[in-house]
């Protein structure tokens, strides 16, 4: 059987603003809605290969589209090659900064190509990749916000019920240290001491004030600190991985395999959790993979759950998926959960397909 070679034809894109069950009050802002780039990566031999970007800021999707649409016209016509394209295509933004918009467009580009190339196999991207279909561990993110600490206890179990799940994050990092361990002990009284319980800082904290909160939240059994200090004070996080009996993780906002490769050889952090939209796509994941599986540091995924899944299947040191159903309202065939596992579906590609009338319920002008 010989596969014809899939070539670039153009790209659709379109942008959601899907509302939110439980908005986000986090660090990082405050949503209702969550905007999502649509991107339908069109071939000449008929196939589309489709991703989606989830870049939190509406107004964003007015400088990220522009930049995926010169990357695919650059490429007209030309083989889809993933690993040979996502260095093209950094070169060819290197020039206005290989991290922040330029990545984004690349990771979301890097996606699409790979759900066309396992479409036109006809396999689960898993299988393309070599890797077998099967439950991927996951933790419940979509909720346990920064809300009033009553709304804790009945969330926290509404989210356990959810998907029978063992883990769940919680967003810490309020005002005052006695409101954090309010909020750890609603949330312990309502699932008890055997659910694992994330916590997420959001970068609120300056390295001061984590060093004291973080030392005082030590003894509360919490599974990691998320990210305590903003992102890329990579030293201050070296000393908070030193001091803290707590698992630290990082990795949301790395930018490309070389962060978490920096990340590590910094010892930033005891875990790593690369975003599919900043790392580089599936291509960025791969390399990345790689890296942690070296280096014995236990990687987890950040929101991207249909995609993260494939990929968690194929990665040496995998840890724990961030379970989000943000995007369930605009897809065909929204993800199954078995008993705090995602299943990766036996389809071909990612198993990603817009659901039409939703996403023209949810469409956004551009
Ligand atoms: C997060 C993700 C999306 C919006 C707000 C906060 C968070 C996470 O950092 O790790 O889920
Ligand atoms: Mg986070």
């Amino acid at each position: 059987m010989t596969i014809e070679t899939l070539t670039y034809r153009g790209v659709k894109t379109r942008t959601v603003l899907v509302p939110l069950k439980r908005p986000v009050v986090s660090r990082v802002g405050l949503y209702e809605d969550w905007p999502l780039i649509l991107i339908d990566l069109e071939t000449n031999q008929g196939i589309v290969g489709r991703a989606y970007l989830e870049p939190y800021l509406a107004q964003s999707v007015r400088y990220i589209i522009p930049a995926i649409h010169d990357l695919v016209a650059a490429r007209k016509d030309k083989p889809i090659a993933p690993f040979d394209d996502f260095q093209a295509n950094r070169k060819a933004l290197g020039l206005i900064g290989l991290q922040g918009v330029s990545m984004i467009a690349v990771s979301g580009l890097d996606m699409a190509c790979w759900d066309a190339l396992a479409k036109a196999s006809d396999l689960p991207l898993v299988r393309l990749l070599g890797g077998d279909l099967g439950p991927v561990p996951a933790y419940n993110s979509n909720g346990l916000w920064l809300t009033p600490l009553e709304s804790l206890v009945e969330e926290a179990a509404e989210l356990v019920a959810e998907g029978n799940f063992t883990s769940l994050k919680l967003r810490v990092g309020r005002d005052r240290l006695a409101e954090d361990l309010a909020a750890v002990d609603a949330v312990r009284r309502a699932v008890g001491d055997n659910v694992n319980l994330m916590c997420d800082f959001n970068q609120g904290q300056n390295l001061g004030d984590a060093l004291v909160r973080c030392h005082a939240l030590d003894d509360q059994g919490l599974y990691w600190f998320e990210e305590p200090i903003p992102y890329d004070e990579i030293t201050g996080y070296a000393q908070l991985t030193r001091e803290l009996a707590t698992p630290v993780q990082l990795g949301e906002n790395f930018y490309g395999p070389r962060a978490l490769y920096e990340a590590i050889e910094a010892k930033a952090g005891d875990y790593v959790m690369p975003d599919l939209m900043r790392i580089g796509g599936v291509t960025g994941w791969l390399r990345s993979a790689a890296i942690a599986g070296a280096s014995g540091v236990p990687m987890s995924t950040h929101l991207y759950p249909e995609v993260s899944a494939h990929l968690m299947r194929v990665t040496e040191t995998a840890h724990w998926l961030e379970w989000q159903d943000w995007c369930n309202p605009i897809l065909t065939q929204p993800y199954t959960l078995e008993n705090g596992h995602l299943l990766v579906p036996d389809r071909p590609g990612t198993g990603i397909n817009w659901n039409e009338d939703a996403v023209s319920q949810y469409l956004m002008e551009a």
